[in-house]
């Protein structure tokens, strides 16, 4: 079924289009994932059926052989093999289907922000100093926006090579946040945190649009890479696969709701934009691209104007039940009937509930970690419309999903482009591989590997779930031991209980309530080789602050292998 509903994709590709969202509709041209004026085809009705399959609902848009028969469609479905599976052969097992990773906001620099410290280049730095030839600048300004911004990005820009400069100057406008203009008329020139952002750069737009195909088309990178002596870590090339993948050919389901307040007639009917993904065509997609095949499928999971792409991992029906016509007018808010008048060609009325498990963001790391801690769920409740032969030819949303269903659905095809002119996706493949190849190529003991955090953490006082600060540890190969060095500022350190985990299991207790009233603790534990296990993973370190009053924070975690 894979190779038939894959080779059909083709003959599908009604609107192939680059997909330019989670941004900002400003940039007039693009297309936008949903928006159905980019098709080719302003195509007919479904008959005046306002349930059935119009031209922006119609599923064979994204495949044409679909199976619709609602007995035949699995009740449950889950992408288990990996898209990429054929593109990278020689990758290592164990590699996850798809991977978390931050939006790279635009607001904070998106792929050219300096995310490991003010003293470790950004993404993009280290792929200009290993691919055009430019060193680039020692450092980068400390605001992005605000009073000074302008002259400190202005000196930037003299040094800074041609893929760092152009990302922070003009991928999706940032440019605007230190231009010494008011670009969107109010709050100020080049203000930061004003009411549409910074100086209209808004803090949600970023590259959630490109993450999404990638974390389904691209494996998760395993370990850092050196080319031409630069080391791009874990991290840093997630944001260079993001950055390859800002356009990304794909079909499409759904227009783009642009309302910010949904509407609905005296049927309750959705305003005609914000009314599809209908019911059906959801449930037909969900179950042929998770249940049937294994194919990769994005949701736009915001009904209304805002664009929030996720990669969909999972659905699970709940209920599948024939119910009459009474019962789902009802579902649906109509007036009470014995007549179901939204589709008059459907036989049958099926009432469904159904959870969606997607991928959501995480924050920048160099731990390759997959999808285990970022997956979510939504639950959608709808009626299919079934004609005589039991095939599904339309639904409606019940109530309670009539205003927060999925706006629209896409699906990647495989190709991809940078809009940042220079960079080369080639160069980037090349990363990818040589960071998922089975081969290690080397490696063993040597130095001792640290990693540390700096950025203060507040301890929440007299509370239980306490902080706690993630220390990602990547590339560190061979039997290591470990040495662990917290530093707390307190004014009673016998509230505190410091612990040591590591992916989510306890390791070590650091401090126990010790310690009496003296202030602040600066200690260090050892783990043994055989203690520590794998070295790479998530390690934390918890404080929970136990008993009212006195308050502190976590200063400086610094673990050191070897
Ligand atoms: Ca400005
Ligand atoms: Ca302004
Ligand atoms: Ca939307
Ligand atoms: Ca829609």
């Amino acid at each position: 079924m894979r190779t038939s509903l894959l080779a059909t994709l083709g003959f599908s590709l009604l609107s192939s289009f680059a997909v330019t969202a989670c941004a900002t509709d400003e940039e007039a041209g693009e297309c936008l994932p949903g928006d159905i004026d980019c098709a080719d085809d302003a195509g007919g009705g479904a008959d005046g059926k306002s349930d059935g399959f119009d031209y922006k609902n119609d599923p064979a848009r994204m495949s044409q052989r679909l199976e619709y028969k609602l007995s035949a469609l699995p009740k449950k479905g889950e992408l288990k093999t990996a898209i990429w599976k054929a593109k990278y052969p020689n990758a290592k097992p164990g590699i996850a289907v798809a991977w978390a990773d931050t939006y790279w906001p635009s607001a904070d620099g998106s792929h050219n922000n300096r995310w490991q410290g003010a003293s470790t280049k950004s993404p993009l730095e280290k792929y200009d100093a290993a691919f055009n030839n430019s060193q680039g600048c020692a450092t980068q300004p400390s605001e992005i926006c605000g009073p000074g911004a302008k002259a400190a990005w202005d000196t930037y820009y003299t040094c800074a090579g041609p893929a760092a400069k152009w990302q922070s100057k003009s991928f999706q406008n940032a440019g605007k946040m230190h231009d010494g203009i008011d670009n969107n008329g109010k709050d100020g020139v080049d203000e930061c945190n004003g009411s549409d952002g910074n100086d209209g750069v808004a803090t949600w737009w970023g590259t959630c649009h490109a993450w999404s195909p990638a974390a389904l088309m691209e494996p998760e990178p395993q370990r850092p890479v050196t080319v031409n002596g630069v080391e791009f870590t874990v991290g840093d090339i997630k944001a260079l696969i993001q950055n390859a993948y800002d356009s990304t050919s794909a079909v499409m389901l759904g227009g783009r709701c642009n309302a910010e307040e949904i509407t609905h007639d005296v049927n309750g009917s959705a305003n005609a934009e914000c009314a599809d993904v209908n019911a059906g065509s959801f449930h037909i997609i969900l179950a042929n691209f998770l249940g049937i095949a294994q194919l990769p499928l994005v949701e736009d999971r915001t009904q209304n104007f805002e664009v929030w792409n996720q990669p969909v991992l999972k659905y699970e029906v709940t209920k599948q039940a024939e119910i009459s016509k009474t019962r789902a007018n009802e579902c649906v808010g109509a007036p009470a009937s014995t007549t179901w008048k939204y589709n008059t060609n459907a036989k049958k009325l099926y009432e469904v509930r159904i959870t969606v498990t997607y991928l959501s963001e995480s924050s920048a790391s160099n731990t390759p970690h997959g999808f285990q801690y970022n997956t979510s769920t939504d639950d959608y409740h709808y009626i299919l419309e079934l004609n005589t032969e039991g095939k599904v030819l339309g639904g409606r949303y019940c109530t309670d999903s009539a205003n927060s269903h999925v706006d629209f659905l896409w699906s990647p095809t495989g190709s991809n482009r940078p809009s940042n002119p220079s960079v080369d996706a080639a160069k980037i493949k090349e990363i990818i591989a040589k960071s998922v190849a089975a081969d290690s190529g080397g490696g063993g003991t040597g130095p001792a590997r640290e990693f540390a955090v700096t950025a203060p953490a507040a301890i929440p006082d007299n509370n239980a779930t306490g902080v706690t600060v993630d220390v990602p540890v990547t590339g560190v190969t061979g039997t290591v031991g470990l040495t662990a060095n917290v530093k707390i500022t307190h004014t009673y350190r016998g509230d505190l209980k410091v612990t040591l985990l590591k992916d989510g299991v306890e390791k070590k207790v650091i401090s126990n309530n010790e310690g009496g009233s003296a202030d602040n603790l600066d200690a260090t534990v050892t783990l043994s080789a055989s203690e520590v296990g794998t070295a790479n993973g998530r390690w934390q370190v918890k404080v929970v602050d136990n008993a009212a009053q006195d308050t502190g924070s976590v200063t400086g975690v610094k673990l050191s292998f070897q």
